[in-house]
């Protein structure tokens, strides 16, 4: 077969003349493949120009009203409530009226049947859902439909196994669900933060009142309208959208048992303040600053493949991001220059081209965010390079962008960009890789690239982070616990340590 080159988009990767390049060959223009444009469609979704508030089963009307725009556009997709301390209230009151009158009374099996039915019919929908995430979020459509969207599936679908079989997960020990759960979640991964906060709190006999972030309100709001279709009992599931003061509002409710929050670290500290001296049960799953260790007997080819999947896929903006680089000092420079190579052939552009392979920006706050650390880093005297792509006109868009000659002491290698920036250290000793590692406030994952499973081993309990992975990056399963040390929170989403949360645990 033979592949005819097109004229590239503006979304399109189209080095300038004057990029600075690394020694020695490098990819040239029009080295990598060049695709003509593959938009996913979009007229298959219909949504709706307004959307009020999810509670009791009902399509609840707000004094207010936001939009929520495409950050890849700045078109506005839709016109979303934002809920009063009032319509909080409701929220909760209609949670409570469930769980006691419906939830907690219906046959463990039974619950399980519906929470079946949500992830059927997330499946169904995965087009529609995927289409969403990628509009309202700006990630690419390969990732909302490849990552996002089936995942969020398989998250209801492990849940629902166990909502009979709780006796077996706490074996000797009875197992009460603890009541209403409220939970506030970011942008990132707006569907499957969603399930992973309402697949194991329905399992386990809870109900939910769920607020999405303010930038990403609008698959959580497809999933409230999965709710009705499948008939879910009104009140065991409860979306309301809305800004911070929405979530603090739904956190401080005094009818909530249980909150469970995923965000940064400075709104996570608020909450447990707020919570202290109160009985409600809390889990926080916040920030990170990830070390992905290359050693020089690993698979550099492969390691370049996982670390630009752990920083640039989904623009960065993934907690377990695996933005510190930290590499065995003699195969420092092989790795930075295979690793523009690569970066070379990344396009940048249109989050609904199936081609795409780093969308937009979350939000213009991010994104100024963003550029501000960046600024730093070049004025500590860091190195930096961005991929020479022109970026679309509209929208909030940073080029994917590495920094060499960093140290510990650099802002860039301390605090969270949340963007496709990586800082690239180095080290010579396993124990100098460790110390630098463990040097962060931070606690969320890290990653291993070597040729000898002895050392990954070795090395892995020696990290202080929640999940470490080995020659591979950024994968994620049910079944697997996922939470963190230190300022990334405590508390495990996922697996069998998923349920702990949303249970009362006897003995
Ligand atoms: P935050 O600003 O903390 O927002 C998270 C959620 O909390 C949003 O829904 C937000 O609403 C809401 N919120 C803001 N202020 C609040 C308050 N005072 N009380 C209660 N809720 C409040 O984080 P973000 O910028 O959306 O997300 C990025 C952060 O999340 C990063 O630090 C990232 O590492 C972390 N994150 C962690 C994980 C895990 S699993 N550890 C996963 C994803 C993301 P608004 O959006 O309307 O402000």
């Amino acid at each position: 077969m033979t592949m005819q080159k097109t004229p590239r988009t503006k979304a399109q990767i189209t080095p300038r003349p004057d990029a600075a390049r690394p020694a020695g060959p490098a990819l040239e223009f029009g080295d990598a493949w060049t695709y003509a444009p593959a938009p996913e469609a979009r007229d298959h979704v219909k949504l709706k120009s307004r959307y009020d508030l999810f509670v009791d089963g009902r399509w609840q009307p707000a004094k207010k009203y936001f939009p929520t725009i495409s950050p890849s556009t700045e078109e506005k997709l839709a016109e979303v409530a934002e809920a009063s301390p009032e319509d909080v209230d409701r929220a909760v009151s209609a949670a409570r009226r469930a769980y006691e009158r419906v939830w907690s009374k219906m046959k463990p099996g039974e619950r399980g049947k519906y929470i079946y039915r949500i992830a059927r019919r997330i499946q169904e929908k995965s087009r529609e859902l995927a289409v969403v995430e990628s509009l309202d979020g700006g990630k690419p459509i390969k990732e909302s439909r490849d990552v996002d969207v089936p995942i969020s599936a398989a998250h209801f679908f492990y849940y629902a196994g166990w909502a009979d079989k709780l006796a077996y997960a706490f074996p000797g020990a009875g197992a009460r669900p603890l009541g209403v759960a409220g939970q506030v979640i970011p942008w990132n991964f707006p569907l499957l933060m969603a399930a992973w906060k309402i697949a194991p709190a329905l399992a386990c006999g809870n109900t939910v009142v769920l607020k999405p972030a303010e930038t990403t309100p609008l698959t959580a709001l497809l999933l409230a309208q999965i709710c009705e279709e499948i008939d879910l009992p009104p009140g065991v599931v409860n979306i309301v959208t809305g800004a911070g003061a929405t979530g603090s509002a739904l956190v401080s409710h005094p009818g909530v048992d249980k909150v469970a929050f995923t965000g940064s670290t400075a709104v996570g500290k608020r909450i447990q303040q707020a919570l202290a001296g109160t009985s409600k049960r809390l889990t926080l799953e916040l920030g990170g600053k990830a070390a992905n260790i290359v050693f020089a007997d690993a698979a550099l080819d492969q390691a370049v493949e996982g670390i630009i999947s752990g920083i640039f896929f989904n623009q960065g903006h993934v907690c377990c991001a695996g933005s510190r680089l930290l590499v065995e000092e003699s195969v420092h420079d092989l790795v930075v220059k295979k690793l523009r190579d690569r970066m070379m052939t990344l396009r940048v552009g249109d989050p609904l081209d199936k081609n795409t392979d780093v969308g937009a920006i979350n939000s213009r706050m991010q994104l100024d965010k963003i550029k501000e650390l960046v600024a730093a880093g070049e004025r500590e005297g860091a190195e930096r390079f961005s991929t020479p792509c022109a970026l679309p006109q509209k929208g909030f868009w940073f080029s994917p962008t590495i920094f060499t000659g960093v140290t510990l002491s650099h802002r860039i290698a301390r605090e969270e960009s949340f963007g496709p920036v990586l800082s690239i250290l180095t080290f010579r000793t396993p124990e100098e890789a460790i110390e630098k590692a463990n040097n962060t406030f931070y606690g969320l994952s890290a990653g291993i690239w070597t040729d000898k499973g002895a050392k990954l081993f070795w090395l892995a309990s020696r990290l202080k982070a929640g999940v470490v992975w080995g020659n591979t990056y950024n994968k994620f399963d049910p079944t697997s616990p996922f939470g963190g040390y230190k300022e990334s929170g405590f508390g495990r989403e996922g697996g069998r340590a998923g349920l702990a949360p949303y249970l009362e645990i006897d003995g």
